[in-house]
């Protein structure tokens, strides 16, 4: 299949590690002047940006964190002056406040162009249709995916995400040869399709999907569903978005742009670096982004790289699946869920009404992430009628969704129903299984 960039895809390993080392200098250098954080950080461990020479030194360098973020919400890490930030999107943080990232032109182009990488490993050409139903929004799914099939010269269906009978009549009636989304909207769409029966009218070849964990038995049942060949695609906001890394046609793990993105696997707990194949938390450092650079950055992604040269002929290692993460962050139909929010929103209703006990239950019916929250009641609230707490589950449930941006099924539960525990919390029943 097309390789987009021969000349950097192949690009033999030694000749990686000198671009990196060459990237990673100029990327220390301005951070150093340009983001107060990365520079007290680099203080603190007594470092200079002369003492980095190259990729050799990348342990040496400090790490970043989700909660940075929080701390320098919303552009305190920006590299670059608002002005030349063009764009910016935005995910969810560990509390109520959202992450935002922002982007220079520059940076949008070099996104656009690792997701035509990624389109063209994957076989897709000008001669696509490709309906995207990732959201558009602050998101970096819909806009993303939408630059990269521009850039290819393929045809692009801007649908969004929801609306599934006018997504499938779409998909049907503009010929669309490709699709991207969650895995799981795919399986409720591949439901659908079939309800429908218009399985023989789609002219879909290929299906693009990730955002969130999903099971080779879950894409085995969407390709046999739709009859397409589905491949995963791997990225985070705080990285670039969708673009980071993914599967070729070979599908053995997921290419890492690694002139762009420089990855490790650590212990989570220590932070030390292990050996080539273990498997760890995943770490980041871009060496080309200006607006928001992030060096050594923890995904809570625990994965491992494959170092072997791949059949399609790039050398870019490769990202095996993400197996889960190492923090509490929750994806619920593709939307990234701390409990701590839902805690804040609780905490923040106050009035006498209910208790900041509740249990989060997520399950996975057909096809569809269900969530629902209990939380207890008050005394007071208990001896209530029907109708008021009702009205209470009401208004519960529409902060969360304005909080959280989710449909989520809240129900009152009887006072000191909800086990206590001795240790830390059990908030989370997660039934679903990938
Ligand atoms: O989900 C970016 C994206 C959009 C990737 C569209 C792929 C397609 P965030 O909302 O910041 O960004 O969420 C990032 O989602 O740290 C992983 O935990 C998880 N994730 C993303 N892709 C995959 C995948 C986008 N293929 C977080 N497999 C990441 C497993 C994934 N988990």
């Amino acid at each position: 299949m097309a390789i987009l960039h021969p000349e950097i895809e192949t690009l033999p390993r030694e000749e990686i590690k000198k671009l990196q080392s060459e990237k990673l200098v100029w990327q220390v250098k301005r951070m150093y002047e340009n983001v107060e954080c990365f520079r007290n950080r680099m203080d603190e461990k007594g470092l200079k940006p002369e003492d980095i020479h190259g990729v050799e030194d990348l342990a040496k360098l400090p790490f970043s964190y989700k909660q940075d973020l929080r701390d320098y919400y919303p552009y305190g890490l920006f590299a670059e002056p608002l002005e030349n930030i063009r764009r910016v999107h935005a995910s969810s943080g560990t509390t109520g406040k959202r992450i935002v990232v922002g982007y220079t032109d520059n940076d949008l182009d070099m996104w656009s162009d690792c997701v035509a990488r990624m389109l063209k490993a994957i076989g897709l050409s000008d001669k696509d249709i490709f309906q995207v139903s990732f959201g558009y929004g602050l998101f970096t799914g819909g806009f993303g995916l939408h630059a990269g099939v521009e850039k290819i010269g393929a045809t692009v269906i801007p649908m969004s995400s929801g609306n599934t009978s006018l997504q499938i009549q779409t998909m049907v009636d503009f010929k669309a040869t490709a699709i991207c989304c969650t895995p799981s909207y795919a399986m409720y769409l591949a439901e659908e399709v079939e309800k429908a029966g218009v399985k023989d009218q789609l002219s879909l070849k290929v299906g693009v999907f990730g955002a969130e964990p999903w099971s080779e038995s879950m894409r085995h049942e969407i390709e046999e569903k739709l009859g397409i060949k589905a491949y995963d695609i791997y990225g985070l906001s705080e990285i670039l978005g969708p673009g980071v890394s993914c599967e070729c046609e070979y599908q053995c793990g997921m290419h890492v742009w690694e002139d762009h993105f420089i990855p490790e696997i650590i212990d989570p707990d220590t932070g030390e670096v292990l050996p080539e194949g273990s498997t760890g938390e995943l770490v980041f450092t871009t060496i080309s982004k200006e607006g928001f650079p992030v060096i050594r950055y923890h995904t809570r992604d625990i994965c491992s790289l494959e170092y072997a040269p791949c059949k399609c002929g790039r050398t870019h290692i490769r990202m095996n699946k993400p197996s889960g993460r190492s923090d509490d962050m929750l994806i619920i139909r593709g939307v990234n869920v701390f409990p701590s929010q839902i805690e804040e929103v609780l905490l923040d209703f106050g009035g006498n009404e209910i208790t900041p006990n509740y249990i989060i239950k997520i399950d996975r019916v057909n096809n569809t992430d269900t969530f629902d929250l209990d939380v207890e009641m008050s005394e007071s609230m208990f001896t209530d009628d029907l109708k008021s707490i009702t009205k209470t589950e009401k208004a519960i449930t529409e902060k969360l969704r304005s909080a959280l941006g989710l449909g989520v099924r809240v129900h009152l539960v009887n006072p000191k129903t909800i086990a206590r525990s001795e240790g830390k919390a059990k908030r989370v029943l997660d039934l679903r299984k990938l």
